[in-house]
């Protein structure tokens, strides 16, 4: 069916909140942004979105770099030492997403636990740390993801992150976070980003805060400097990126508290949803913007190839699978809308 015969029918894209388009204060801090040569540290806009970012996170220092992907592979590149293993959970971002950056361009070893709705317990990860031995590689960093991706867009509170770092100290490790939607973390949990204890975490302004580019990891000046290093050595070293801290000041400044409204709307999506015969929700993993749910009881045999000709764009999982994500831009109307359209394509 073409778009004529669709009618007017509103897109709704419902497969990231990576899909966010920048907000109009954003163009207009751009055309403001005073500008410099960031690889001389010389771009103003850049140096105060850093502090800003270092200050909301509690921590000495930050660093913009180009996207989360590259938020994660720096940081490992900073904590650790070629040959190390790491302790990742199975699902996480970082060993399942990022082409393996890891292993190919870091030299380390993922050692993956399962977790429980993307926390793994001390108890279990200390369970899997190397002891002195000739034969093993040393476990270098113990990793953590939050809100996490795979699991369900499930949250860590600050206390079970606590308790991993804790345990963390007292293998003399370090802990990283991979933050990329910490803030929807914080909001759903009213707590605040300071309350996550760690020694380094990323976080992405390109997600649900609705930054066009840019992720910012933050940590000690040891780490930062380190980090910063790297950064240059993978070509991530930006000139005038003024143009894009401009708008990640705006993200961070503006664009954090309207994440509980995505919340509510994948809150509803989800019960709309589980309304539905045919589709299976677990709604204990509806913590925050996203929604996974099985279609498999529907007996279509394409949901996302079928659901996108009705112009309703949703992110393919394993086998029936579906992932949506609520974000700026998607309206409570739009939930309501996209859920009509799913049973109109069930009752064909
Ligand atoms: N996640 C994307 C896809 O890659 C799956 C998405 O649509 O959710 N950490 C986490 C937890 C992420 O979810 C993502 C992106 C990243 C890191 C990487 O960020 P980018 O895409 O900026 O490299």
């Amino acid at each position: 069916m073409d778009a004529k015969m669709r009618g007017d029918e509103k897109r709704i894209d419902l497969r990231s909140d990576t899909v966010t388009l920048p907000t109009e204060e954003m163009i207009k801090a751009i055309e403001k942004a005073e500008l410099g040569d960031d690889v001389y540290g010389e771009d103003p806009t850049v140096n105060r979105l850093q502090e800003l970012a270092a200050k909301k996170m509690g921590k000495e220092a930050a660093l913009l770099v180009t996207s989360g992907t590259q938020a994660n592979l720096l940081s490992l590149l900073a904590l650790t030492q070629r040959g190390q293993e790491i302790i990742v959970e199975r699902d996480c971002h970082m060993y399942y997403y990022e082409v393996g950056g890891m292993s190919a361009i870091a030299g380390l070893i993922p050692r993956p636990i399962e977790g429980t709705m993307g926390y793994i317990a001390p108890e279990k990860i200390e369970r899997e740390l190397r002891e002195k031995d000739i034969h093993y590689p040393p476990t270098g960093l113990i990793c953590l993801e939050n809100t996490h991706n795979r699991a369900g867009g499930t949250v860590i509170t600050p206390e079970q992150m606590e308790r991993v770092y804790d345990m963390a100290k007292g293998h003399n490790l370090p802990l990283y976070v991979d933050g990329a939607r910490i803030f929807n973390a914080a909001v759903a949990l009213h707590t605040d980003v300071k309350n996550f204890k760690c020694d380094a975490m990323m976080f992405c302004l390109s997600k649900g805060l609705s930054a066009p580019v840019g992720s910012l990891i933050c940590g000690s000046y040891d780490f930062v400097e380190r980090a910063k290093k790297f950064r240059k050595m993978l070509g991530g070293g930006m000139r005038q990126a003024g143009i894009i801290a401009a708008c990640g000041i705006v993200a961070i400044e503006t664009m954090v508290d309207r994440l509980a409204e995505d919340h509510r709307n994948a809150k509803l999506l989800a019960e709309e949803l589980s309304e539905i015969d045919g589709i299976s929700v677990d709604m204990e993993r509806v913590q925050t913007n996203m929604v996974y749910f099985d279609t498999r009881g529907l007996g279509v045999r394409d949901f996302i190839s079928e659901m996108s000709k009705k112009n309703v764009l949703f992110s393919k999982r394993e086998g029936s699978v579906v992932r949506a994500v609520t974000h700026r831009g998607i309206e409570k109307e739009d939930v309501l809308e996209a859920v009509e359209r799913i049973r109109a394509l069930k009752t064909k």
